[in-house]
């Protein structure tokens, strides 16, 4: 018989899977976790400045110039860095992958290829190795769980570039858009270019994280709805440190005096930390696998399928060809 009522084990008889979040916990903890996290934009915005900042670390060098007249320094190849970092006993391994600042040029047509092929190539080498008659126990996973694209804070509106490249993105893995060094811009204006972005996002139908999907709750997609209201995150990178009324904040120093990027009436900082970090961390990695990964995956053995059954059919047209030639030669031998 079966019943879709739990069933309660009796206080007398407890048998102990309720221990299975431990041992679960145990296992992840000793295996650790892996996030790889993606950085695009144009150079300059802070992206180098920005992963520091997320991460309290030195993990990328900002290349600020000295001097204004001193050319600026560009990223000029794809770059993933590895990072191991611990916090209470919880492992993370973190790839961050640097991109070229996209859009730089006089003609970007295009300039979105080597990123979007990094991406696919990761779930490429993934598939290859799921597919081995001898796979791995634990396949290394370099997918990108998240892009953080940087926006110019120009107060206008996202380019066609960025549309193009935002569009492009969102198809193939997590995106989190952000306004670059928001510290150049008062609250009103950052909060009418977020609206002005937002409703570009949405008429042009990009598809940016978080999007509802069917496995989230009704708890889990409230939660979306307010972050999605907030997007694109107004962020300020800093990774000095100064004394204000004997704490330390980490914060950037500028015309109008310090920000404490962790203060949330000055920046969306911690927003976006507390956001990709403290809350959502897991889940950009599950959607990675279960929506992006999955769709790339079914894409690809489909295609794989079709063209055996064309090579077979094409095999069986020759093998009948060469049949009906042999039956017709016979008739003359
Ligand atoms: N005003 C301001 N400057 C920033 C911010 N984040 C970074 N910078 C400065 O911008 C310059 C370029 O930063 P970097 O992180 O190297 O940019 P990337 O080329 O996008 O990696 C450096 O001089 C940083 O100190 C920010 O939020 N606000
Ligand atoms: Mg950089």
């Amino acid at each position: 018989m079966t019943t879709n009522e739990p069933l309660l084990t009796p206080l007398n008889g407890y048998v102990g899977f309720d221990t299975l979040t431990k041992q679960f916990e145990a296992k992840m903890l000793r295996r650790g976790f892996q996030f790889n996290l993606m950085v695009v934009g144009q150079t300059g915005l802070g992206k180098s400045t920005m992963v520091n900042t997320l991460f309290s670390s030195d993990m990328l060098a900002s290349r600020g110039r000295d001097d204004p007249s001193d050319p600026v320094p560009q990223t000029t190849t794809i770059n993933s860095s590895s990072h191991v970092i611990v916090e209470n006993n919880v492992k993370l391994r973190l790839n961050i992958i640097d991109t070229p600042g996209y859009g730089d040029l006089m003609n970007n047509e295009h300039c979105w290829e080597p990123i979007v092929k990094y991406i696919k190539d990761q779930y490429s080498i993934y598939l290859r190795k799921e597919l081995t008659a001898v796979r791995d126990r634990h396949i290394p996973d370099t997918r990108v769980h998240a892009v953080l694209f940087f926006i110019n804070p120009s107060g206008h509106s996202l380019r066609p570039i960025d549309i193009q490249v935002l569009k492009k993105l969102g198809d193939i893995t997590n995106v989190i858009p952000v306004i670059a060094k928001a510290d150049s811009m008062t609250i009103p204006e950052r909060d009418s270019f977020k609206k002005r972005i937002r409703a570009s996002l949405q008429t042009n139908n990009i598809r940016v994280y978080p999007f509802d999907h069917d496995d989230y709750n009704d708890d889990e997609r409230e939660a979306n709805s307010v972050v999605q209201a907030l997007l694109p995150f107004a962020i300020v990178g800093a990774s000095n440190i100064y004394e204000v009324d004997g704490r330390l904040i980490r914060g950037r120093q500028t015309g109008a005096g310090l920000i404490n990027i962790e203060d949330k009436s000055m920046c969306e900082f911690t927003h976006l930390r507390d956001y990709l970090l403290r809350s959502n961390l897991h889940d950009l990695i599950d959607t990675t696998a279960y929506t992006y990964y999955e769709s790339f995956r079914s894409k690809q053995l489909l295609a794989l399928k079709e063209s055996s059954a064309k090579q077979q059919a094409q095999a069986q047209a020759a093998a009948a060809a060469q049949q009906q030639y042999s039956a017709s030669h016979a008739q003359y031998a």
